[in-house]
């Protein structure tokens, strides 16, 4: 078989379909089969000179999580590997934090808190000071807030001392713990928008598996939680989730489900069976073109100039033919989220940069370019960002 892209072979998608109502019949144990391969092959493997498409820490926390989706406790030598490593990937973020909390996490708060999580369902207790870190960046929001997505970092956070705290694993840190699941709560209720949302729409998921596994339900909670499916719901009918890994994060919800759940998944719980796609009609598709202009002003001499494309087309589309029809040139990276745009004219995005997509004048896009559709008479920017 050929070897899947990241994209195609996602451990999230695993563990989103095994918390949801729905199973895939065989092609869920075929998947499970492929994505071990490509995991052990990637990471038991001592050849360093293919590091890029080593999986990341939070990739590594996810198939783990994947392995515990399906009832598996990781063990014997190739599995206490995996833990050894990934409990390596959290010592070295702990340095890389630093001793006064002054650093960052070479990947970020949200891989950090993926990664305690992941060992916390294997129960493999990670050490204090581990945990302390994300404690501390908690309890000193500044460290979130700086980061793009607070919801989705608070919401993974929380759901890692969830579960910290229900298995007990670092009994000397259980009141902060416990203080701390109180302010995450706290901070993503005060974050609802008007509509229902936590955040935005596609930190919602996350932001409702983590109230869901709440210890303690309240009134307020169940309001703002049922608000938030509710909106939710609504933008399900406006087909906002085609993304798989956008899907993946809500299908747990859909099934009153969370990632705490995977400390005893209950495997013989009966799903429905996955009817195979049948091909949908493609969407009419209204014949014409659009025009979109595509403007980057983080670079000198500075671009800008107006595409045509076909009417439905996707930004990546837009990209595409602006680099086959003037100076315009970028650049991606597959992710479990798609591509993912890295550079722009040549300028790769440096350490805790990033190039940004915003609909002119300044609207961040709540999309990636393969999955936003921009509309006609739209200006779209490449702006690079801090972050
Ligand atoms: C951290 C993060 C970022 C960081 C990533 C840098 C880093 N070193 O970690 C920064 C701030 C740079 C970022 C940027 C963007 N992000 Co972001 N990000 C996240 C977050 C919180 C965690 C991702 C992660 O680590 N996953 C776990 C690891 C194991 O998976 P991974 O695939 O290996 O992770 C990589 C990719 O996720 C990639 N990445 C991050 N964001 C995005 C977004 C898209 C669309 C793609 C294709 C890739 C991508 O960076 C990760 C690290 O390398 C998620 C939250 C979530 N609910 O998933 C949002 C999230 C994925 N991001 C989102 C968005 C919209 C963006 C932007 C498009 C925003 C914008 N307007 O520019 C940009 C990407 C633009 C581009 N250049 O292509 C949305 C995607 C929604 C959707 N419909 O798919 C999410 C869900 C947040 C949200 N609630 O809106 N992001």
């Amino acid at each position: 078989m050929d070897r899947l892209s990241p994209e195609q072979l996602n451990p999230s998608i695993y563990v989103g379909l095994r918390l949801s109502s729905l199973q895939a019949g065989a092609k869920e144990a075929h998947y499970l089969h492929s994505l071990k391969l490509s995991y052990q092959q990637s990471l038991l493997s001592n050849d360093n000179s293919d590091s890029e498409a080593k999986p990341s820490m939070g990739q590594l926390a996810l198939y783990l999580l994947a392995l515990r989706a399906n009832c598996e406790f990781v063990g014997g030598r190739k599995g206490d590997r995996l833990v050894s490593q990934l409990k390596r990937f959290l010592e070295d973020e702990k340095g890389a934090i630093g001793h006064n909390h002054q650093g960052h996490p070479h990947t970020s708060y949200y891989q950090y808190s993926l990664g305690i999580l992941a060992l916390c369902v294997h129960q493999k207790r990670v050490h204090d000071s581990v945990v302390g870190k994300l404690l501390y960046a908690v309890e000193h929001e500044q460290h979130l807030q700086q980061g793009h997505f607070p919801v989705d970092t608070l919401a993974m956070a929380g759901l890692a001392f969830s579960c910290l705290k229900l298995s007990n694993l670092n009994p000397n840190q259980r009141n902060r713990i416990t203080v701390a699941l109180g302010r995450v709560q706290e901070k993503i209720l005060k974050a609802q928008t008007p509509e229902g949302h936590f955040g935005n729409v596609y930190s919602t998921p996350l932001a409702l598996q983590l109230l869901m596994a709440s210890l303690r339900p309240t009134v307020e909670l169940g309001t703002a939680c049922l608000k938030a499916k509710a909106a939710l719901l609504a933008s399900l009918q406006h087909k906002a989730f085609q993304n798989p890994l956008m899907i993946s994060q809500l299908l747990p919800i859909l099934n009153q489900k969370s990632y705490v759940d995977l400390i005893s998944p209950d495997c013989e719980a009966p799903r429905v069976l996955l009817e195979p796609a049948t091909e949908t009609p493609s969407q009419t598709q209204v014949p014409g073109f659009i025009h979109v202009t595509l403007k980057v002003s983080s670079i000198s001499p500075s671009y800008r100039h107006s595409v045509s494309v076909p009417v439905s087309s996707s930004l990546e589309d837009v990209l595409k033919k602006a680099q086959e029809h003037s100076r315009f040139r970028y650049g991606t990276q597959a992710s479990l989220s798609g591509p993912y745009l890295t550079s722009v004219m040549g300028k790769k995005a440096g350490e805790r940069e990033f190039w940004q997509l915003l609909r002119a004048p300044d609207t961040p896009l709540l999309q990636g370019i393969a999955d936003y559709r921009p509309r006609d008479g739209e200006a779209i920017e490449l702006r690079l960002v801090g972050w």
